[in-house]
């Protein structure tokens, strides 16, 4: 029933135009661009069912209109083998493609699924996107991820590249503007630039996204499954988030996330090089969700804690071959030691080109120059994030699902004196006032995978409450009843 309602709101998204006859014809379907959202929307649902049909296997969808004028485009799907979707399923891509009413698309995909006995919701389907470059291509690949994504348990991947950017109305904006001219291969398109009057850090930007876990001034429902990217006022933070439904609401993709994509990437290279004698480490602080932390200790890496503030985790990472630190808040680097980046480079000299030890050393050692080791910033984290999505496959939905966070909840709490609050040197309890730590302790108790903490802030006059638990509404009343014992 839920796979139901989820394609009748996505379909509403996309009304058939009046009239409209098409057929899968030689090559998928073709038409006046204007008009073929609606067919896209609902070839990307066929892509997803035939992946899952096919299960595990990827579907390929492609928009273009090949040799046609420039205002034509077109969609085609191809098959795991690469070749064309097979002709038995032509009849359906008819079916759906004209059907009249959102009503009437959803009863012949639910006749479909039967006949052909596909299990939605368990398995899990990809279809991978790409388009041409007709300029109704970028409007048209976002119906064919709404339809792709529409089934349950089914991810598109976008291999067009294409990516969006949230400035805060900062420098950062402004700086890409420029960076973008250099880019190949990575269409980026950038909001909230400050020069259409946006105001810095207002209801946009990295701190903006990652407290308040909704889409930034400037992005909405049209842009529902894009992955989008939003930097800090000054451009040392970022978050990626992308819009789940045609409401505000974001699926968030953290510091903690970016954390466990590059430790995931970087162990992978260590993998291939088997080199027990490179020490990698990661650097967390109290902030980060128990379920990231989780997830870095179940891929066997040391995962350390420091106090607030990149100072604080820049030399708890140094203290590593390669050391990886991320606040939750997207502040972060990778650091490589200067000996462990002389010892990749000898090792390099006495591999085979093309063979797999020299690719990985390549990587990290190209990693090593991509990031910047002084204290990170969110242009180079953009890139290196592109780049390790690009390496692995994956569109951000895949990325997002490495884990699932813990619903999580910050108050800030006004009190005459901030300083009375003194808490352990990894500020997950409080020493001070005296009884406060047993107070909270018994409150965590209550909640099952509860875990909350105070600390006084280094930068407003409060004091913090940070929780979380299994639910979200468990995470609030923790949160909640923390502060009650600050005031
Ligand atoms: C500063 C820190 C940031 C930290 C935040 C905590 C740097 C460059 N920035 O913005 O890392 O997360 O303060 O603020 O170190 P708070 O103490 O008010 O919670
Ligand atoms: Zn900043």
């Amino acid at each position: 029933e839920t796979q139901i309602a989820s394609l009748l709101k996505s379909s509403d998204l996309f009304p058939i135009p009046q009239s409209l006859k098409l057929s899968y014809g030689t090559a998928g379907f073709r038409g006046d661009a204007t008009l073929l959202a609606s067919t896209v929307y609902r070839v990307g649902i066929l892509s997803s069912l035939r992946s899952l049909k096919l299960a595990p296997s990827t579907i390929g969808l492609m928009i273009t209109a090949s040799q046609n004028k420039v205002s034509d485009n077109g969609v085609k799907v191809s098959d795991p083998s690469g070749g064309m979707l097979s002709q038995e399923w032509e009849p359906f891509a008819d079916q759906i493609a004209n059907a009249s009413s959102p009503q009437k698309l959803v009863a012949l995909i639910r006749e479909f699924v039967e006949r052909e006995e596909i299990s939605i919701g368990d398995g899990k389907g990809e279809v991978w996107l790409a388009r041409d470059t007709r300029p109704s291509g970028e409007a048209l690949l976002r119906a064919a991820e709404i339809g792709v994504s529409s089934v349950s348990g089914c991810v598109a991947v976008d291999y067009s590249s294409a990516a969006l950017d949230d400035g805060a109305n900062g420098v950062g904006g402004e700086k890409m503007e420029v960076l973008k001219g250099y880019l190949r291969n990575l269409d980026i398109e950038i909001r909230n630039t400050g020069r259409d009057g946006g105001v810095l850090n207002e209801i946009v930007g990295a701190d903006f996204v990652q407290k308040e876990k909704v889409v930034p001034l400037g992005f909405g429902v049209n842009d529902v499954g894009l992955r989008c990217v939003s930097f800090d006022g000054d451009a040392d933070r970022l978050v990626y988030f992308y819009v789940s439904s045609g409401e505000k609401k974001i699926e968030l993709l953290d510091g903690d996330k970016i954390l466990s994509l590059f430790a995931l990437f970087v162990k992978e290279q260590l993998n291939v090089l088997d080199d027990g004698c490179c020490r990698l480490g990661v650097v967390q602080t109290a902030y980060a969700n128990g379920a990231s932390t989780d997830y870095l200790k179940g891929l066997g890496l040391e995962v350390v804690f420091a106090k607030t503030g990149v100072k604080r985790l820049h030399k708890k990472a140094a203290e590593f071959d390669v050391g990886i630190y991320f606040e939750a808040n997207g502040h972060g680097t990778i650091l490589f030691s200067e000996d462990y980046v002389s010892l990749l480079v000898d090792k390099r000299k006495g591999l085979s080109e093309g063979s797999d030890e020299y690719n990985a050393v390549s990587r990290l050692v190209a990693v090593s120059k991509l990031i910047n080791q002084a204290v990170g910033d969110a242009i180079s984290g953009l890139l290196l994030v592109e780049v390790v999505l690009r390496h692995m496959g994956w569109s951000v939905q895949k990325w997002h699902e490495l884990y699932k966070d813990l619903p999580s909840r910050q108050v800030k709490v006004e009190v005459p004196d901030r300083t009375a609050v003194v808490t352990t040197r990894e500020e997950t309890e409080a020493l001070r006032p005296l009884g406060i730590q047993d107070a909270i302790n018994g409150e965590i108790r209550k909640y099952k995978r509860g875990r909350a903490f105070i600390r006084p802030s280094g930068t407003e006059d409060v004091v913090r409450v940070y929780a979380e638990a299994s639910t979200q509404e468990d995470a609030d009343s923790l949160a909640d009843s923390v502060a009650q014992l600050v005031k």
